[in-house]
């Protein structure tokens, strides 16, 4: 199915009385308020093709119903996401889970949605059917260099995949480590990892960014071979100027401060990608926003300050992309309130007023300097972002109007309750 735009202007007129005093209030508590919705409405939010089914866990999966059944179905996923909030204007596709085997054709269904392909995942945590070496005992750290060229050839062909679809950068996320002590030597995992990641780094094309992705724990639970920030920072350093490292919200050891984490990496010019999503124990892989918005919002603060301390382009010059996995809600939906989280979110950042938090910090003034970022915070930004979604032609308030719309149903009726989607 597809949304037209008359159905989104019918439903948003019935909205639109309450929107306009609602906005006519807020704008006048922002300062800089059309150049926040301006920017706002160049930001774009990658949709992983991976969750766009119900996600699981190792105890079950429980079905969602319509759910897309192969990648021209997802790319109609992320279109519908795109029509109702004019903010996902990207997929990311992980491989071998979404092979574009007919790339034009694959790519001329993205543009009539008005998508772009962000990042291209490898995926080398998996054993496919046919697959000749096993990846138990890792990928890129193998004590076999059989499995290691495995891996990189991998990683190859998803460069290769992503070439013909106009992508421009590769993530690599890698399960590698050990369960138990003693199982691996760790400089020699290092080592056997950095040189997998140099034969792939070797095969970028010149305008490619690789994304070296971290994670503390799971599904290796004693070590993890790009366990965190720092490891990821040593291995995109050795690499050269196009590897970045990337921050996934939900790859952290608890209450480990990302803000600060994702400062640093900026000041070196080393941030290169984003996965969100929001955890309360470890990748819980939940609604962008729903268990730690102001941590979220403390984090784009960080962003926007250092990509302008930086002259970068917030829109473009990082990858924004969402990590998540649907265990029980519809992931659409779940979709639209992770997204709606990180405008409201950046929205905020932009308000900060940045003198008065300079001068605040110059003077040790900590209470005021805590008070301007609370204050940012706690406004409500809602009709300003949603404002924002209607001059860029999407729908004042896209949960309502996917519920009004019956996109489910009608999904479901398209392509029946038992579909099931490659992903998580
Ligand atoms: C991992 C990691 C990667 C994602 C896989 C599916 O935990 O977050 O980014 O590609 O899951
Ligand atoms: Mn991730
Ligand atoms: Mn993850």
């Amino acid at each position: 199915m597809e949304i037209q735009q008359i159905q989104l202007e019918e439903l948003n007129a019935g909205l639109k009385a309450k929107h306009e005093r609602l906005f006519s209030f807020q704008a006048e508590q922002v300062d800089r308020v059309e150049d926040i919705i301006t920017k706002l409405m160049a930001f774009q939010v990658a949709i992983p093709s991976w969750a766009l089914g119900a996600g699981g866990t190792r105890f079950g999966r429980f079905s969602i119903g319509g759910e897309p059944g192969n990648l021209e179905e997802k790319i109609a996923d992320v279109g519908l996401l795109h029509k109702l909030n004019a903010s996902s204007g990207a997929i990311s596709l992980h491989i071998p889970w979404d092979i574009p085997t007919d790339a034009a054709k694959i790519k001329a269904l993205a543009d009539h949605h008005g998508l772009q392909f962000d990042a291209m995942n490898s995926n080398t945590f998996q054993d496919q059917p046919g697959q000749p070496l096993s990846y138990k005992f890792g990928s890129l750290q193998h004590t076999d260099k059989g499995v290691r060229q495995q891996a990189i050839d991998h990683n190859l062909e998803v460069i290769a995949h992503g070439k013909a679809l106009g992508s421009k950068s590769l993530t690599v996320w890698l399960s590698d480590g050990s369960n138990f002590p003693g199982q691996l030597n760790f400089r020699k995992a290092f080592q056997n990892t950095l040189a997998g990641l140099e034969e792939i780094y070797a095969a970028l094309p010149e305008d490619w960014k690789i994304f070296v992705e971290y994670k503390a724990f799971e599904p290796n639970f004693y070590s993890m071979t790009v366990g965190d920030w720092g490891q990821s920072l040593l291995y995109a350093n050795k690499l050269g100027p196009q590897a970045y490292t990337l921050v996934d919200l939900g790859h952290h050891l608890p209450n480990a401060n990302i803000e600060q984490i994702v400062s640093l990496l900026l000041m070196e010019g080393k941030l290169g990608g984003f996965h969100f999503n929001d955890s309360k124990y470890g990748d819980d892989d939940l609604t962008v926003g729903s268990i730690r918005p102001y941590q979220l919002f403390l984090i784009f603060r960080e962003l926007v300050e250092g990509m302008n301390a930086r002259g970068m382009n917030h829109a473009t010059d990082l990858g924004w992309m969402i990590d998540a996995s649907h265990n029980i809600k519809d992931p659409l939906e779940d979709l639209l309130q992770s997204v709606e989280a990180i405008m409201i979110a950046y929205a905020q950042a932009l308000m900060v007023d940045d003198k008065a938090l300079d001068a605040a910090r110059q003077s040790n003034d900590v209470a005021h300097a805590q008070e301007l970022l609370q204050h940012a915070f706690r406004t409500d930004v809602r009709s300003i972002v949603a404002e924002a979604r209607l001059r860029a032609g999407g729908a004042l308030d896209p949960l309502a109007a996917y519920r009004s719309l019956q996109v489910r149903q009608k999904l479901i009726s398209e392509r029946g309750a038992v579909s099931k989607a490659t992903g998580l």
